[in-house]
This record gives structure tokens, sequence and C-alpha cells, in this order.
């Protein structure tokens, strides 16, 4: 399940006997982690021969989104864009959580895909909504997903996709770097850093500043961070204390510790105000511009 293509010129011969060629082409950017879990960038893999080991294998991959409040008008576009793009080709059960689930879009979903919705309270607290999301994700997993899927994948929803998301996605614990912060040195993450708080980084630590709005990977290895993240969450709410960037700054904390088996380069979290770097030749999934006084409930 955990296959990776690294760096290595590596030569597969398919039952209908065609040869497939799959190296690293990049010399531009660093596709291994200090712990050798590959870096995805476009270049570093075979689409092709990934679909080759993963598509017989049957997989069904969970998606969750929150579309509370106002963010439920993010739906359209986030699904639309999924059908044509993300993991094509594979069962998607996607849950959609939100408080308004007469408003969710009826979008055409292609053979294997379905869609559940999942009504959730609304809040008044915008910092709420996205630090409860691993409470929730957590308890759906229990209820549901862990019956249903192989891998799961958490995404934002003020976001569209653009170019292939496949398999080459796929691993134990996914993450995805920043894309405010890859070109960045350690001590400017924005990581939690009071002691204080149980999400805290010290100046002298971190791999990587890891964007909340993707987390993914085999259902039980999500399951244990979102009950992590939750419970820590909590711990520090009982001593009056928010982290930084809520559930973004316990996931750097729990992915300091627990080491993700894939890491996924900024072309999978991008955001439409930033201009493409020379590194990026494909931006495969971005957020929107939006305006956040305007859609956030406070
Ligand atoms: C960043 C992170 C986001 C999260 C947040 C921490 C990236 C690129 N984005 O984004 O993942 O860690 O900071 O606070 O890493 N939501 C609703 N209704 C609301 C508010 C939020 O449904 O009223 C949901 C929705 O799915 C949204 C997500 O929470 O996509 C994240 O909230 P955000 O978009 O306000 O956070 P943002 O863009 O500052």
């Amino acid at each position: 399940y955990d296959l990776h293509c690294v760096c290595f010129l590596l030569t597969i011969t398919t039952q209908s006997g065609r040869s497939l060629f799959c190296f690293c082409r990049r010399t531009d950017v660093v596709a291994v982690t200090p712990w050798l879990a590959p870096i995805v960038w476009e270049g570093t893999f075979d689409p092709v021969l990934i679909d080759n080991i993963y598509k017989p294998m049957n997989l069904t991959i969970a998606t969750t989104v929150f579309a509370v409040g106002k963010y439920v008008r993010f739906l359209q576009d986030f699904l639309e864009t999924a059908e044509k793009h993300f993991m094509v080709g594979f069962n998607v059960r996607y849950c959609v959580f939100t408080d308004r689930p007469h408003d969710v879009p009826s979008v055409n979903l292609n053979q294997g895909r379905h869609l559940s919705v999942i009504q959730v309270p609304g809040s008044n607290r915008w910092q709420e909504i996205s630090a409860r999301r691993m409470e929730i994700i957590q308890t759906t997993i229990e209820h549901q997903i862990r019956r249903e899927a192989d891998y799961i994948f958490c995404l934002d929803v003020d976001s569209k996709f653009h170019a292939h998301w496949g398999a080459e996605s796929l691993g134990r614990l996914v993450a995805v770097i920043h894309p405010g912060y890859y070109e960045q040195t350690r001590d400017r993450f924005p990581y939690e850093r009071r002691p204080a708080s149980t999400a805290y980084i010290p100046m002298d630590e971190g791999d990587y500043y890891y964007g909340g709005a993707m987390i993914g990977g085999f259902v039980e290895d999500v399951y244990t961070l979102t009950k992590v993240c939750r419970n820590k969450f909590e711990e520090d709410a009982g001593n009056s204390l928010e982290a930084a960037w809520q559930e973004e700054s316990h996931l750097n904390r729990y992915l300091l510790y627990n080491k993700p088996s894939k890491v996924l380069s900024p072309e999978y979290l991008w955001q439409d105000f930033k201009a493409k770097t020379k590194e990026v030749k494909v931006i495969r999934f971005s957020g929107v511009i939006k305006n956040y006084a305007e859609v956030r409930p406070n």
C-alpha cells in the first residue's frame, strides 16, 4: 500500500509486457525528507506507473470537507473541480459537513463516487469551526469512515483543483508543505511558540510548516492524528489557551513527533493570491481569494 517513487531509476514490466520507467528528473527541488519520505513534486513520479500499481487495488478514498455558514458557497467549485482532477478512476466518498444541508449543491458525480451530507452545528467564531474539524473527523471515522474507506483526505472547502491529484499522493500519513513557508527557515515558521501550549514547538525544532488545509493517509493513522490533536486542543482550552493557528498549530506539533510517510509539495496547496514560483510546475489545488470579513461569522 505504501509504495514510494523516490529518486531511483526503476523499470517495471507490466502484464502486457510494456516497460515503464520512473525516475526523478528534478534537480531544482529536494524530493526527499531527512527521514527518507518522498516530497512529491511534478517530475518526480510517473502517473501511469503509479496508476498501474494502485488502480487494481480498488481503493476507496474518503474525502472530508467542511462548509459551515457562508462557506457553503465554495462547495460547487470544490466538487466540480474535484470530479475533474481528484483521484479520478478511484472510489471516492465525499463527507460534507455543514449546518446548511439544504444549500449543498447538486453536482454530477462520476461512477464510483458518492457524497453524504452530515449536519454539524454552526458557530459564531471561525476559530471554533476550524478547530472543531479534528473532533468531528475523529467521530465520523469512528461511526462511518473506517468501515467504508482505505484512505482519507481532509481538505479545505474554499479551494479548487486545477490539475491531476492522484495516487502519487497516497501514503500512511500524508501532509502538505504550506505554500507561504516552503522557502523560509524554521525560525520564521508560525508555530505555536508559547511553552504553556501543548502545540509548542521550540525555535530550534521543526522540519516544515505544514498547511492545515490538507491532511491525509490511512484512515487509522488520520484517526490517531485527529484524536491526539483534538485532545491537545481541549487541554489547551481547559487552560484558556488557543494555539496561534488553532488546529494547524496542533497538526504541526503532531507531525514533528510523528513524521509523515509522504510529504506533498506546495503544488498540492497553493494560494491564488500568490504568484507561481519557478519550482512549482503545476498548481494542482489552491485556496481561492476570499473576503475574510465577509465570509467568516466574525
Ligand atoms: C488557514 C489554513 C486552514 C486552517 C486555518 C486555521 C491553509 C492554506 N489554510 O486557512 O486549513 O488551518 O488557517 O485557522 O493551510 N470553515 C467553514 N466555515 C467558516 C470558517 C471555516 O466551513 O466559517 C472551514 C472551511 O472548510 C475552511 C476551513 O474551515 O476551508 C478553514 O478555515 P479558513 O478558510 O477560514 O482558514 P484560512 O483560509 O485562514
